[in-house]
């Protein structure tokens, strides 16, 4: 018999493993009346495989450890700030370098520096850190991505990209000085782990180029980006990803980055830039908010990590497993028929709790009640995307998102296709008596991204 199918398998085997705990149904109705419906607020230990995030949650290599105990705990200038500046520079090729906690106080640094009152920030959808702190600046975000990006079953392979109209809509509305800058991200989050091309991103350079307007990167997830533009646009094929990633990065001006998601590490994050101006300024503000320059909020450890961690982002086995999982778990779900994002998305699957949970209204919080149902039936964590996550207005009204999803994210290297069986299997046992599911209310919410504190109790 000729063997057709060729298989991916992890490129790595496990040296250590971490034991999980089991918890009874009883148990688990106890801790999520506890924590007020809202798996943000569930004690790790209460939970059995836990896919409420890709942050910080991933498994570091040998390597990576390795490096972690070499780290130099020295105030200024430590051994690891100098190997995190190379590893940044060599990867993605921008000029000046500054390290931060994690993502959002990069966020905090470079939304301060470049918004003023009145500003006006586009953006490929929002991003809830990023558009508050966009916000707390001055500045209002306006929402640019294709329409296609709000539909779940469009399977348009590049659902991250820039609609060039509603962008020039905006300059002719406001004029280029009042855009400080375009904010894209790669592998667009809150669209489902969605794409940007590399044509789309080309057109808008010159685009900016021609308004004299920057384009800053949340790079987040940019090794995802280009795992897909590898797999999707022509021409790309046989182009590896640490080339993608950097063609990406040479397209923009600068850079904000979680290096909790593509890098590999529990902690840490930077800002990047191009400009001269810019980075001296930050260099001020970075003392004020995270620490000194060389090493911003991190221990020396984790600049050591993040550095190893860059490069192992970049291996094309390493992504092709790593998006190959999520896509594994996406493609369980649908042989059960549960509705999902369309086209499966870089770090995890995106289900669809309205078409889930067609019976409920979205003021009964369709997504945040599914992920309470998830966690029910087999203390499987995942969260919340949809109406809890959008927020408010700045004139006190919710949003009401055309997405109202519940994401099962998946942490890099931690869990086995076995894993994604049962969490597919329970998703599959709710779907069976989603007929009979009821929505929460919202009985405390919190002033700023209200998602992760929130607690609701069931509808009668
Ligand atoms: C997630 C995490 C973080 C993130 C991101 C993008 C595209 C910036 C950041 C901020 C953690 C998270 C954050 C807010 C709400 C829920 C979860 N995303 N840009 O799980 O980075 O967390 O390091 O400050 O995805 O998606 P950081």
């Amino acid at each position: 018999m000729k063997i057709q199918k060729r298989s991916w398998a992890e490129p790595y085997k496990m040296k250590m493993v971490e034991l999980l705990n089991m918890t009874t149904e009883e148990h688990r109705i106890e801790a999520l009346n506890e924590a007020g419906f809202n798996t943000f607020l569930l004690r790790s230990e209460d939970v059995y495989i836990d896919l409420l995030t890709d942050s910080g949650t991933n498994a570091m290599s040998d390597r990576q450890w390795s490096a972690f105990m070499t780290g130099d705990e020295a105030y200024a200038g430590s051994k690891g700030y100098y190997a995190m500046e190379k590893a940044i520079k060599d990867a993605y090729g921008y000029k000046y370098i500054i390290p931060t906690h994690q993502g959002r106080g990069a966020e905090n640094i470079l939304s301060q520096i470049l918004i003023k009152d009145g500003d006006v920030v586009p953006g490929n959808m929002y991003f809830t850190t990023t558009r508050l702190h966009q916000e707390l600046a001055g500045g209002t975000f306006v929402d640019i991505i294709i329409d296609e990006a709000h539909d779940p079953n469009n399977e348009f392979p590049f659902k991250g990209n820039v609609d060039l109209e509603k962008l020039d809509n905006m300059v002719k509305e406001y004029g280029a000085d009042k855009i400080p800058y375009v904010c894209i991200a790669t592998n667009v989050n809150m669209a489902g782990g969605q794409p940007i091309s590399m044509g789309n991103l080309k057109e808008l350079r010159k685009y900016t180029h021609d308004h004299g307007i920057r384009i800053i990167h949340d790079m987040t997830r940019v090794a995802e980006n280009a795992y897909f533009i590898q797999q999707r646009e022509k021409g790309y094929e046989n182009v590896p990803i640490k080339d993608i990633v950097k063609e990406i990065c040479s397209l923009t001006d600068g850079a904000t980055m979680s290096a909790k998601k593509d890098a590999l590490v529990n902690i840490g994050g930077f800002l990047a830039t191009n400009e001269w101006d810019v980075f001296e300024e930050a260099r001020n503000m970075v003392v004020v908010y995270e620490g000194l320059h060389t090493y911003g909020g991190l221990a020396g450890r984790d600049m050591e990590a993040i550095a190893v961690g860059i490069g192992e982002s970049l291996n094309d086995f390493h992504q092709q497993a790593r998006v190959g999982q999520v896509e594994y778990l996406g493609e369980k779900m649908q042989e059960y028929g549960i509705p999902i994002v369309k086209p499966i998305g870089g770090h995890g699957v995106f289900v669809d709790a309205k078409a889930f949970l067609p019976h409920l209204s979205q003021d009964a919080f369709p997504a945040q009640t599914l992920a309470a149902e998830v966690y029910l039936d087999s203390g499987v964590r995942t969260m919340e995307r949809g109406i809890v996550s959008a927020g408010r207005k700045a004139n006190g009204e919710n949003y009401h998102p055309n997405l109202e999803l519940v994401r099962f994210t998946l942490p890099r290297r931690v869990y086995t296709q076995a894993h994604m069986d049962v969490v597919a299997e329970s998703v599959a046992a709710v779907y069976q008596r989603r007929d009979e599911i009821k929505g929460l209310k919202m009985i405390y919410e919190p002033k700023y991204l209200r998602f992760f504190q929130a607690k609701f109790e069931r509808l009668n």
